[in-house]
């Protein structure tokens, strides 16, 4: 049975409830057990990162920005990581999330299914470095240099049969080490997915790395998405399934609350969450306000995918 809680970051900042920071507290403290016990691990268990070698990674400079790239000491230290609580104050409790080893399963229907090693994956890709913009639904937003491929490479190498119709991509799911996870009140694990149209487009991201080294816990190690038209809880976090599927999949946030947080998720500056309006928004690490564009500035990459679907719910 779905509890109703509110959750921090359906809520605007500045209507942040004194009861979802009680549910950080606990959160936390909960993730200061699952901290303890990783530092009785052997240190080998998290390696040296054999993928270091691919920072800094070449820019591709097709991917340009209408502002300043956000300040890494704001970017890395403001989140949304539910499985490690609700607050923006990840940082301590995800750096219990062990990213090596860490196999990704890519299955469903594809030609051929498998099951790789992070490294193997990544050294089969085109990875370059991408400048993209994030807006959050919350209406926060940053730009940041992602380093990572394509998600059309994987698509390519995986080979989808006919049937394919919509990629379902995953979280890892270990409530030990996750105190998000032991909330059973969330349909963990983490899900998003995409068209196979969308998935294919040009901007469809697959991150390892940003800032030109590998991605910090807090944002999504070892493997996250960025589809920066769409708002930000599309762009699923630490992912280790990737199936391709007939039927559209449910995600995690639209399975908590469809009316507020659809499928489709496009940015729209004139097309208001339910409860406040989505036509500015706060740059991270700075006070600046700016006008929240159509798609977030890259319709002229995706506008096209939704011809004949004006009847869905695009921008929710
Ligand atoms: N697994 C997972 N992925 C996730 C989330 C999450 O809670 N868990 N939050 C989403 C939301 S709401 C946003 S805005 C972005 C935030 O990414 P950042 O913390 O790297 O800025 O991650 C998205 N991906
Ligand atoms: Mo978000």
């Amino acid at each position: 049975m779905l509890i109703r809680r509110p959750r921090g970051w359906e809520i605007p900042e500045s209507q942040a409830t004194p009861e979802s920071v009680v549910l950080d507290r606990r959160s936390l403290l909960a993730g200061a057990g699952a901290v303890l016990s990783t530092a009785t691990m052997p240190a080998y268990a998290q390696g040296p990162d054999l993928l270091a070698g691919i920072y800094p990674a070449k820019r591709n400079e097709r991917f340009a920005l209408d502002r300043p790239v956000t300040p890494e000491a704001a970017s890395t230290t403001y989140n949304n990581y539910y499985e490690f609580g609700s607050s923006k104050s990840v940082v301590a409790a995800a750096k219990s999330l062990q990213t090596r080893p860490w196999t990704v399963t890519i299955d469903g229907l594809v030609e051929k299914p498998i099951q790789v090693s992070i490294e193997d994956l990544v050294r089969q890709m085109p990875v370059e470095e991408r400048l993209y913009r994030h807006r959050c639904v919350e209406a926060w937003a940053m730009a940041v240099p992602w380093t990572g491929f394509p998600m059309k490479a994987l698509l390519d190498m995986a080979k989808p049969l006919s049937g394919a119709k919509y990629v379902r991509m995953q979280t890892f799911q270990n409530p030990k080490v996750a105190p998000g996870q032991r909330q059973t009140w969330y349909p963990w694990p983490y899900t998003e997915g995409l068209t196979i149209e969308e998935a294919a487009n040009d901007l469809t991201f697959l991150a390892t790395g940003v800032y030109g080294k590998p991605l910090p816990n807090q944002m999504g190690a070892p493997l996250r998405l960025a589809v920066p038209w769409k708002y930000g809880f599309k762009s699923i976090k630490s992912i280790d399934r990737i199936t391709l599927a007939a039927e559209r999949p449910k995600s995690f946030w639209e399975a908590l609350q469809a009316e507020e947080y659809g499928f489709w998720a496009n940015v729209n500056p004139e097309v208001p969450h339910p409860r406040w309006s989505q036509a500015t928004e706060r740059m991270l690490g700075t006070d600046e306000m700016r006008p929240t564009l159509p798609f977030n500035g890259y319709g002229e990459y995706v506008a096209e995918l939704y011809k004949g679907k004006e009847g869905e719910k695009l921008y929710l």
